[in-house]
């Protein structure tokens, strides 16, 4: 007998569970100088040639800032019910701290207004990576005042819009915009390193950068303190960090065990600071006279109590066995031929789906786990009937969702799942060439075209389950 539909068994994620999808201002708005916005150090980073691949620029990007609504209405047809997206600190002070400017405040209260009509629940993040230029100015993430400052934005953003919006994310990728923008960062892919470096590409001493990481935390915790002290009664606050996970190749307690200790420690300055209020031993040995420079009142106020931890999740930061020697697991390099999508980073590893939220889980006991992102780059081409056929993708996401969905069934509280991205857009350095869309993005017209990846996360969302 062959098998029908209705012999799958249905992997299901629990009820309620949020299908969203996610953006970030920089990314898709455009209108990088109207209605009063200051520029930020993306807008310097990319109108600087060579730093960007073919010099592309977010200045129009998707031109989302006009097309809003004919976006979130796009999201509603491919079945989003959540929508994470982010706001431009420029455009609310366009100096990072002082008056307010109303007309770009005005902006995200017409796009929440538009969600909220949608069905669409927004979660917004606060800071996806583009500081006022004027604070970069001022010593930008290397001075304290910056943390203050994004604090005060913060806490206004939720005086503004918490009667309609929930959840907050404080930062995106503090791992990210810190080694990434301050010093030349490596990363593993198959067969060696590869350099990734972005806005403001500084490049800092060690100890310069460990503060600067430590001023990214401090600002997170004083934003957690700002939006619970404005924010309607129940506003929701957390980060969405991009998790350095590190992945057991062989499941037994002994790898489970390294890779679990291994995770703990990699997230020192990040996650594991906020979620323990203190760094760890072998952080601070290891940093020794380039420690970053806190107080306990620091430490407190970075380890706010949370509501929730996002994590983009796109693959294993590492591979680790257990060891027998100090400190009690060995990383394990991706071997020469192992699979990668076309983006340069992007190895393919769909436990990390499973591994990342389920050892945040047991490490932390966050009371709801978010993933934040998670997606791929492809090099979607439209075919003769005008469609992209992005098998690659749905191969792709298929494969992470079933081990984030096994994540679920052993009762990790994960209680979403953000698609990067809503349609393709400015993929930083790599300018518009990688696209990451559900949604496929004409750039010379604006033109939106869904994928076939669109329909398949539409069945998702449908059924709650695999598709
Ligand atoms: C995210 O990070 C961003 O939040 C988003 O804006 C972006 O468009 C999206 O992903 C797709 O790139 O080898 O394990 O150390 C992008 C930056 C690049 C972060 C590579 C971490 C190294 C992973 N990432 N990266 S690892």
């Amino acid at each position: 007998m062959p098998t029908t539909t209705a012999q799958i068994t249905a992997r299901e994620f629990p009820r309620g569970f949020l299908w969203g999808t996610a953006t970030s201002a920089y990314q898709i708005e455009g209108a990088w100088n109207e209605d009063g916005k200051g520029p930020s150090i993306w807008d310097t980073y990319a109108h600087k040639a060579g730093n960007i691949k073919n010099n592309d620029t977010g200045d129009i990007a998707n031109d989302h800032y006009h097309r809003y609504k004919e976006d979130v209405a796009l999201m509603r047809s491919i079945g989003a019910n959540a929508y994470r997206f982010s706001i431009a600190w420029p455009r609310i002070f366009p100096q990072g701290t002082g008056t307010p400017n109303v007309k770009g405040l005005d902006f995200y209260d017409r796009l929440v207004d538009e969600l909220v009509e949608a069905g669409i629940a927004p979660f917004p993040t606060l800071y996806h990576w583009d500081l006022p230029q004027a604070l970069q100015d001022k010593g930008g993430w290397q001075s304290r005042d910056t943390a203050k400052a994004f604090g005060d934005y913060a806490g206004y953003m939720a005086g503004k819009l918490s009667d309609r919006v929930r959840h907050f994310f404080t930062i995106n990728e503090f791992r990210s915009f810190v080694d990434m923008g301050h010093q030349t960062k490596v990363v593993n892919v198959p067969g060696g390193t590869i350099d990734i470096s972005i806005a403001p590409g500084l490049s800092l001493a060690p100890g310069e950068l460990n503060q600067v990481r430590h001023h990214a935390v401090l600002a997170h915790g004083m934003a957690v303190q700002a939006i619970r002290a404005k924010g309607k009664a129940g506003t929701q606050v957390g980060p969405a960090e991009v998790l350095e996970s590190a992945v057991p190749l062989i499941e037994t307690p002994e790898h489970i065990k390294a890779a679990q200790s291994a995770t703990r420690e990699r997230n020192a300055p990040f996650l594991t600071v906020m979620l323990e209020g203190k760094y760890t031993d072998a952080y601070l040995k290891d940093a020794g006279k380039d420690a970053p420079k806190f107080t306990d009142e620091d430490l407190k106020i970075i380890a706010s109590p949370l509501d929730f931890v996002g994590i983009n999740c796109y693959k294993p930061t590492v591979y680790v066995l257990g060891s027998d020697q100090a400190p009690g697991w060995r990383d394990i390099p991706f071997a020469r031929g192992h699979p990668k999508m076309s983006t340069s980073w992007l190895t393919v590893g769909p436990e990390a789906l499973y591994w990342a939220p389920k050892l945040v889980h047991s490490l932390w006991k966050p009371k709801e786990i978010f993933i934040t992102e998670n997606g791929c780059g492809t090099d979607d081409v439209l075919a003769d009937d005008g469609k992209v056929y992005d098998t690659d993708r749905i191969m792709f996401l298929r494969a992470c969702l079933t081990q984030l969905q096994r994540a679920t069934a052993d009762g990790v509280p994960v209680k979403g799942y953000f698609q990067w991205s809503t349609m393709d857009n400015f993929e930083w350095t790599a300018g518009f060439g990688n696209r990451f869309g559900l949604v496929y993005v004409d750039f010379e017209t604006q033109k939106r075209i869904p994928k076939l990846s669109a329909q398949w996360f539409q069945e998702v969302a449908k059924r709650n389950a695999v598709a």
